[in-house]
Formats: C-alpha cells, structure tokens, sequence
C-alpha cells in the first residue's frame, strides 16, 4: 500500500491481524488509526479503520452483555488453568490476575462452570481458566490437554501430592500456588518455604485477600510462556508503547519479518539499546540473538 506508512503502523496492522481476542483486535486497530501516516492519500484508509473500529466496538458490546453462554472454551493464546480442590481460591485468584469477576464463596463448590480472563503484563496477555474444584463433578479433565500451564491452586501441602497425582497425565508445566498465606504465622510460613524448597517444587506464595505474590505470580507466568518483549523505535520519534511479542532466542531478522515479510530486507542498519547490547545505541547485524525488552532502531531504505 502506497501510504509511506512508518513501521509502527506495520507492527499495530500485524498485532490486529494476529490478535485471537475481539479485545486485541480492537486495541491493534486503534493503534493503526494513531499510527498511520494522515494525508490525502490515507483519507480512504483511515476511514474504512474507524468504520471497522466501530462495527467492532459494537460486537464487544454485545458480547458483553450476553456474555455468560460459556459452553466450550476457545483457547486464546497462552493458557493457564487454575486446579485444586473446593475454596483453595481458585477464583479469587482468577479475580486477582484478570478483570474477571466470577463468584467467590466460602460456601463449597461455588464454581460449577469455568470461568475465564486474559492477565495482561506488560505488553502481555495471557488467558486463565478458573476450573470447578477437581473433586466435583462438574470438572472436566479433558480442559487440561489444552492447557500451556497449570497452577496447582492450595492451602495445604498435603492437597498438591493428591492432585499432581490425579493430574498424571497431564503434560503441560505445574506451578505450585500456595494460597491464603496472609493467615499464616511467619513462623509458619518460614517453615512451609523450606518445605517447599527442599522438595525443589516450582511455586508460588499468595494472598487472595492482601494480593501478596500476585505480581510475582504474573513474571512468572510470563517467564513460563517463554516469550521476549522487543520494543521499536522509528528514527527521531520516542519508543513504541506495545511491544512485539516473539519467542526466546529470536534473532533482528525474525522481528523484522514478523513486521512485515520481506522487510528485513529492506533494511540498512539496525541500532539496539538493550539487556543484549553492550552499550547504548550499539550497531548489530541482523543474526543478532535479542533479549526481552531489548529496544530496536531500524534504519531502511
Ligand atoms: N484469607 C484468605 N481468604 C481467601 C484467599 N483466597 C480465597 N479466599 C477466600 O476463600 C473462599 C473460597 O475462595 P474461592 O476463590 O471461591 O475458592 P474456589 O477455589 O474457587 O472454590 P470452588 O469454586 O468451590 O472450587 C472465599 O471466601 C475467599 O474469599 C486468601 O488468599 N486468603
Ligand atoms: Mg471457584
């Protein structure tokens, strides 16, 4: 398209050509209307952005106020299912991670269908499923083969043997919730961190109630989906605010064609500022392997 669009726009175009959720669809398409170059020759462009935009807008608000019909889960990304027996807060763990707002109860069994939101971190998301408790049965087992990554939700050691156990087939990654922390005694708690250390399990201490360990739950959420963030920057403007989210190990080439096909091609330089940099600015080729939060500056044609 002949709109001298700068690569931001490329980028917001790819992120909403990509995007799995009406959400993420949306958000790319504003950023194509922020970013894209207004001109005459753009008028048409931007005009058929903002009527889609609108039809958009107005799906979300369907959907919104219909909403509840959860009868099979589309999996969206990277996903999370929360399992664990009845009130180990599973669902106030949802709350605590998304802008879900499901039914929190002390009563048993309050959960009887899934209930699912996207955690954003930084730039971010991923989706979370909060699961009926394991042992009644409204659970379906069949929802964890889809599943990237499984958080163990408990109070009590004792409960994640039982259901590592049940869960034995399961393939995806466990982490180990541990929550209600906020009742324990730190004595008490001392004790169950060196439980837990010693048996070299992978989790997580939380409080529902205070959000202790809630954003350390997410960075480690994120480290498990084993992605880098890789900002953009165009020549002479700040840092793009949305990053490009692409996997470990990925080198300048791939982010450049995850822009848009051929377009590491076109480019002249490549300036990085960055945990994989040495210095600030630093001149890299295009096999360069980057870092999460690296910072790239393309120089083009
Ligand atoms: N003090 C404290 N209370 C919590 C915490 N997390 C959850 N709760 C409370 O524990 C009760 C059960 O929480 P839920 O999130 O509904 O539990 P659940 O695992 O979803 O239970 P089911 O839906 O029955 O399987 C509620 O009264 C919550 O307010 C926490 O970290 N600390
Ligand atoms: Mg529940």
């Amino acid at each position: 398209m002949p709109i001298n669009a700068g690569y931001e726009y490329f980028n917001a175009e790819k992120r909403y050509l990509d995007a799995q959720t009406l959400e993420e669809r949306i958000s790319g398409l504003k950023e194509m209307i922020k970013t894209a170059p207004k001109h005459k020759g753009t008028e048409n462009l931007l005009a058929e952005l903002k009527t889609r935009l609108k039809k958009f807008l107005e799906k979300a608000e369907k959907t919104a106020s219909v909403g509840k019909g959860k009868k099979g889960i589309r999996k969206e990304g990277f996903q999370v299912i929360l399992v664990g027996f009845s009130n180990s807060g599973k669902s106030q763990l949802l709350a605590s991670l998304t802008n879900a707002m499901p039914k929190i109860s002390s009563q048993s069994y309050t959960t009887l269908e899934p209930n699912i939101g996207t955690m954003h971190y930084q730039g971010v998301s991923a989706q979370i499923v909060d699961l009926p408790a394991i042992n009644s049965k409204n659970f379906d087992i069949s929802l964890l083969h889809t599943a990237d990554a499984i958080l163990i939700v408990v109070s009590k050691l004792e409960d994640y043997f039982l259901i590592n156990k049940q869960l034995e087939k399961a393939t995806s990654k466990r982490i180990l919730v541990f929550t209600h922390i906020d009742l324990l005694e730190t004595s008490e708690l001392r004790k169950l961190e060196a439980q837990l250390r010693s048996k070299r399990l992978n989790y997580m201490l939380v409080s529902g109630k205070t959000n202790s360990g809630i954003s350390e739950l997410k960075t480690k959420i994120f480290e498990n989906m084993n992605v880098i963030r890789i900002y953009t920057k165009e020549p002479g403007k700040p840092v793009s605010s949305v990053p490009i989210v692409i996997s470990v190990g990925s080198t300048v080439k791939k982010v450049a064609e995850s822009i848009y096909k051929g377009f590491s091609k076109q480019i002249t330089e490549t300036r990085l500022t960055g945990p994989s940099g040495k210095f600030i600015n630093q001149r890299v080729g295009i096999a360069h392997v980057l870092k999460d939060k690296d910072i790239l500056e393309f120089k083009t044609r």
